[in-house]
């Protein structure tokens, strides 16, 4: 049971229009009593009125109270919206404390909301998400997940798991029965249903990662292909220095574009050549490392150069820039997107090659968006494997008991994805990366 009342600043420091200030817990109304007049405002409407100290008036303020269970935290909550400067606000939140709050942890608003069951722990994550969203898709699949589209897919698949536990539960009871065959190949069809269900979710890691971290690319070449300038071209912006002479770009420059929605962490390198030039020599390095890191390789070939059959590797796009220079219907390798960074031809194109190779169908199908996490993913992953365990005893035949104690493990695991089996470490994980008064 919490008992102690929390407040915060949520709005972020900085002079603005507004600021809000929030109080949750069982004394939120009681301190709201104590600060504000002329009295305390009905449930759910915002309600003018002042903040007074000793007397004095702090500020004018838009005040709405959110009455136990229907508040954002499910406790009495009460919103404070005061004029916007950073002093301003940081006193009101003074007073409330003086009143009887505590300072608020990060994310401990939303902590609330989960312990008190308004969220599970996947919406939570999705709030941050949110937050944290830098580009469209990203924004989009957040708040897929905030509905809770992800929680409801994990909930069923944890509803069948328990559904086959305590069939096969049952059968422990009588020792001296093996579970029959035609119980066994039930058993066992639940099992495989329950695996495929967790490798649908475990497939949109990739597509998960994508929107929460975008794709590092790097673009590499000889040197003067034009990888600066297709940098710039991408991004928008002279951004990179271009120039004519081999050897400019010696060191690494990364910058992000959101191109159709994904984030991108574009890397320009140094040009892969042999140099003797000890600084050139270092960002050769630094490039051959970047394309180790990265999961999408642009690799720049110069169109007005003869292009021998180049060899595509794994993770890579070839590209042929300086199209410009060559007559429209010149032959190239079959395999590279042709562009000119020049005039901006094949761009389109190219972004879409780019889309594709990273985050394939997934993303750009119009399709639901809510894509698992690097949490979720490693829980799902201990959760097939113990299901994959639980159907080779039954398959054997073993006594129950054995397949049994895998189901609940998977059911352990499928459990703390939407936090039914939580424990403090995972929360302090989770919570602990929001902003206070959140
Ligand atoms: N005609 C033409 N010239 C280009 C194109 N892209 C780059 N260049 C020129 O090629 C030279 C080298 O470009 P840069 O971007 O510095 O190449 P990098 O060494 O690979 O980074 C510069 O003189 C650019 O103006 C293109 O698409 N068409
Ligand atoms: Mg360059």
């Amino acid at each position: 049971m919490i008992e102690d009342t929390i407040a915060a600043v949520s709005t972020p420091p900085g002079e603005g229009a507004v600021a809000l200030i929030r109080i949750t817990g069982p004394d939120a109304t009681a301190i709201l009593g104590r600060i504000f007049h002329p009295k305390i405002p009905a449930p759910r409407r915002a309600t003018h009125g002042q903040i007074v100290e000793d007397g004095v008036v702090v500020d004018q303020v838009l005040v709405t109270l959110f009455q136990n269970p229907a508040s954002y935290t499910g406790e009495d909550m009460v919103e404070i919206g005061c004029h916007g400067g950073i002093l301003l606000a940081a006193h009101i939140l003074e007073i409330v404390l003086r009143n009887g709050a505590r300072a608020a942890e990060p994310g401990e608003f939303t902590q609330r909301a989960f312990l008190n069951g308004k969220l599970d722990l996947t919406q939570a994550e999705a709030v941050m998400d949110l937050i944290s969203a830098k580009t469209p898709l990203a924004m989009r699949a957040a708040a897929e997940q905030l509905q809770g589209r992800l929680g409801d897919e994990v909930s069923g698949i944890r509803a069948d798991i328990l559904e086959t536990v305590a069939h096969l539960e049952a059968w422990i009871d009588f020792p001296e029965e093996g579970i029959d065959p035609a119980t066994g190949t039930l058993l066992l069809e639940k099992i495989s249903s329950g695996i495929a269900r967790i490798e649908r979710l475990l497939s949109t890691a990739e597509s998960g990662r994508v929107l929460r971290e975008g794709v590092r690319v790097a673009i590499v070449g000889r040197p003067n292909v034009g990888k600066s300038s297709l940098l710039n071209r991408l991004l928008g912006m002279e951004r990179a220095i271009v120039s004519p002479v081999p050897g400019t770009t010696r060191d690494t420059i990364e910058e992000s574009a959101c191109l159709r929605g994904i984030l991108f962490r574009l890397t320009d390198t140094a040009g892969l050549r042999e140099t003797g030039d000890p600084v050139e020599r270092e960002g050769v390095d630094r490039a051959l490392r970047i394309i180790e890191q990265a999961d999408l390789v642009l690799h720049i070939l110069d169109a007005s150069v003869e292009i021998n059959e180049p060899e595509l590797r794994e993770r890579e796009v070839l590209v042929a820039n300086k199209c410009d220079l060559i007559p429209a219907g010149a032959h190239l390798p079959d395999n590279v997107v042709r562009v000119s960074a020049k005039s901006g031809e094949g761009f389109p194109e190219l972004v879409g090659a780019m889309i594709r190779e990273t985050c394939g169908q997934h993303l750009s199908s119009g399709q639901s968006l809510a894509a698992v996490n690097a949490r979720h993913k490693t829980l799902l992953e201990s959760a097939a494997a113990s299901l994959r365990a639980a159907a080779t005893l039954v398959g054997a035949a073993e006594p129950p008991e054995l397949p049994a104690i895998e189901l609940r493990t998977a059911l352990e695991s499928v459990g703390q994805i939407i936090g039914t089996a939580d424990t403090e470490e995972i929360l302090g994980e989770i919570f602990g990366r929001f902003c206070i008064g959140k």
